[in-house]
């Protein structure tokens, strides 16, 4: 007989993954592959309207984030001064996917080039050792007026997972 709590584990995983939410250990490289969505509208809250998600993760370091882009004319790109020391940034064209490995503890923050100035931004924290390092540089990057309000939000959210 099949192991119940096994079973109901690999459900959870699918399930999670559809909606690019969860993450999955990639056998080759055994990292944490996290997934983002580059969306027109947030399947779980519509009104949300050209976001990432999910816009904020908590990731160790070493891990790849997939960046999936389903729908819409949208890219990802680092955003200027919020990468740790050290850390590479990454742009991808628009309506391109693309996968990033993120090996410096940190706080990334990225954005959609077509769409920065509406709030489509986001944030990546990669935990460990010194990355605390660029938090006060990362929150210091000024930003257009919707964007702005958005960092405040994702800011405030980041504050609860240190
Ligand atoms: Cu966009």
């Amino acid at each position: 007989m099949q192991n119940r709590r096994q079973a109901l584990g690999t459900i959870g995983t699918i399930g999670l993954g559809a909606f690019g939410v969860g993450f999955a250990v990639n056998p080759l490289t055994a990292r944490n592959v996290f997934e983002v969505a580059m969306r027109n509208a947030d399947p779980a809250a519509p009104s949300r309207r050209m976001v990432f998600t999910p816009d904020l993760l908590k990731v160790p370091a070493g891990s790849q984030v997939r960046f999936e882009a389903p729908e819409g004319a949208h890219n990802t790109q680092s955003t200027t001064g919020m990468l740790p020391n050290g850390a590479e940034g990454w742009r991808f064209g628009i309506r391109k996917s693309g996968t990033i490995t993120l090996s410096q503890p940190g706080f990334y923050g990225y954005h959609c080039l077509p769409h920065r100035s509406v709030g489509m931004v986001g944030l990546i924290i990669v935990e460990g050792s010194g990355m605390m390092e660029n938090l006060q540089a990362a929150k210091a990057v000024k930003h257009p007026a919707k964007a702005a309000q958005k960092w405040a939000n994702l800011w405030e959210r980041a504050e609860k997972l240190l």
